[in-house]
């Protein structure tokens, strides 16, 4: 099971307390000498494509940067204290707690933070007064991953879906006559002539139900339809579409959709340009359709 979205709590470091000191400059001339903190640690969210769910955050989620140091006398500033990075996988969204955007992290190593430390507190150098430092920013705030690919299989139940990932690559994930097979997405690398692509295997989606794996369609490019029903197939397609626009009307944007129709062993032809017929007892359809995927991502 994929963890795909957790809450954490994050609290950045308060910046380091001033000095309040006196510096004698001769026998007669005494000022202020106190230096000032150091800035408390960020909080900084980082993608590691060593990570690829949000497991780690079931253990841990409450996260504390470091204060910064106090300032000492003659002036001297206290060190500022290190930033907390947490790793988090490539194609993690960082939201407020209501479910609002904040980040997009979508590349190695890319970095956000998330959580800004306090400035330190100012000292009393040359002054006669010293300025409080600030606190470190608290937040809550939810990580809702998706996961990366470039092509998505969905469907209804029982269509053949695993068995035409199973296909594309190598793998042998389980396929069973009955619905409801696949619980969780999966993914692996498909590879056509030399180049690696992502493609994702979804479990089955239910009518009128919320289909939250979904999500991670956001990032896919090629979605592939999936319909084994030879004579009502364009039913399956519209309630697929219907499912996937009433989640959330963004994943189909700016996506090609290519129209399958599974098990084709069963079937000779069928006079309907749109469809791609595929079957993976007689490999009907499948190097066509790497074709047609090949084609569109090595665009
Ligand atoms: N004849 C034939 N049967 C197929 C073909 N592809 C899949 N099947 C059969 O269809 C059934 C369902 O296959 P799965 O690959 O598990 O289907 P799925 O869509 O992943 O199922 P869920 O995960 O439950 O939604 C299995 O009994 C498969 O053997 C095909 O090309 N031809
Ligand atoms: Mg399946």
């Amino acid at each position: 099971m994929i963890v795909d979205e957790v809450v954490i709590y994050l609290k950045a470091g308060r910046g380091g307390e001033p000095s309040n000191s006196s510096l004698r400059l001769s026998s007669r001339r005494i000022i202020g000498g106190g230096g000032d903190g150091g800035k408390g640690g960020d909080i900084i969210l980082k993608a590691s494509r060593h990570l690829y769910d949000l497991n780690k955050f079931l253990i841990n989620k409450n996260f504390k940067a470091q204060d910064g140091k106090p300032g000492g006398s003659n002036n001297k500033k206290g060190k500022n204290a290190e930033d907390l990075i947490l790793n988090v996988p490539i194609g993690t969204i960082i939201r407020d707690i209501e479910g609002n955007f904040i980040f997009d992290l979508k590349e190695d190593n890319q970095e956000f933070i998330a959580a800004k430390g306090g400035s330190g507190g100012i000292g009393n150098f040359k002054k006669t007064y010293t300025i409080e430092p600030q606190d470190g920013e608290e937040k809550k705030i939810i990580l809702d991953y998706r996961i990366p690919n470039d092509l998505a299989i969905v469907g209804l139940p029982n269509v053949g879906k695993t068995s035409l990932f199973n296909k594309l690559t190598n793998k042998s994930y389980k396929v069973a006559d009955h619905p409801f097979t696949t619980k969780f997405c999966v993914w692996a690398n498909m590879r056509i002539d030399f180049y690696d692509f992502v493609i994702l295997d979804t479990p089955p989606i239910k009518l009128n139900s919320e289909n939250k794996f979904l999500k991670h369609l956001l990032r896919s490019k090629i979605i592939l339809f999936l319909s084994s029903e030879h004579l009502n197939y364009k039913n399956d397609f519209l309630a697929i579409k219907k499912e996937i626009l009433k989640f959330d009307p963004e994943l189909l944007k700016n996506k090609k959709v290519f129209y399958l129709l599974t098990k084709a062993d069963k079937i000779s032809k069928i006079e309907d340009k749109n469809i791609i017929l595929v079957s993976v007892e007689d490999n009907k359809g499948i190097d066509y359709l790497k074709e047609k995927v090949f084609k569109f991502l090595s665009r």
